[in-house]
């Protein structure tokens, strides 16, 4: 039965450089890996993306993809499993169930195969971050995919922010806000007082946004304070 293996986009990145590199010096033709890549309408060609140029480039390698939009993508992943035509790797996000597909050993279980030989770049990354492999097991403790590990700050992926004059909070004399209740006061100061300096104490506005569209309310981004995602 043909093996096959699920992975994740960032992990192709992870993996070790050595084996294949050591493939690349010997082999003159490259090796063709086929594999089935999950899409979305607004996706550019797989194929032509920097991560997959730079790993043909630098392995010596050819990655056969068959794109599959994420709507068929179920359907034409199930006839494949069921037919035997599916290939060496899935790139998706959780499209394969792989608690069904591995046991079956269709999927092959990767958790020997990461050793500081074959992968030292992803073993090391697993070494120092235990979750990234947890994330990646199944219930029956064996490893048929490898999911990336994004350790980005949620709230950088905001995608509006609110900003604070820091010159009129000095021009006031105070400090820059740390809590809600210190921004609070801030905002006050703006309203009652002359921030700007220019005489006149009416003319500054404390905030503004709107409220009717959630990421730039006025009312959502105090919720932020206490963990509310805005996405
Ligand atoms: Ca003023």
């Amino acid at each position: 039965m043909k093996k096959i293996v699920f992975l994740l986009l960032a992990a192709l990145l992870l993996c070790s450089a050595l084996p294949l590199a050591a493939i690349a010096e010997t082999a003159e033709e490259p090796i063709h890996f086929s594999l089935f890549a999950k899409t979305e309408v607004s996706d550019s060609p797989w194929a032509d993306s920097y991560l997959f140029k730079k790993m043909e480039k630098l392995f010596n390698v050819k990655f056969d993809i068959t794109e599959i939009n994420s709507t068929v993508w179920n359907e034409k992943v199930g006839v494949a499993l069921a037919t035997d035509g599916y290939p060496d790797f899935f790139l998706s996000s959780g499209g394969v169930d792989v608690s069904v597909y591995g046991p079956q050993g269709i999927i092959i279980d990767l958790k020997d195969l990461i050793t500081e030989e074959t992968m030292p770049n992803l073993y090391a990354m697993y070494q120092k971050y235990p979750v990234a492999q947890k994330a990646s097991m199944s219930y029956d403790g064996h490893q048929y995919c490898i999911y990336g590990y994004d350790r980005t700050n949620t709230r950088e992926y905001l995608q509006s922010r609110f900003f604070v004059n820091t010159q009129w909070i000095r021009n006031l004399g105070m400090e820059e806000p740390a809590t809600l209740d210190e921004m609070y006061e801030v905002l006050k100061a703006f309203k009652e007082k002359d921030a700007d300096l220019n005489g006149d104490p009416g003319n500054e506005i404390p905030m503004g946004g709107s409220f009717e569209y959630d990421p730039y309310s006025l009312l959502t981004l105090p919720l932020t304070a206490y963990g509310y995602r805005l996405a």
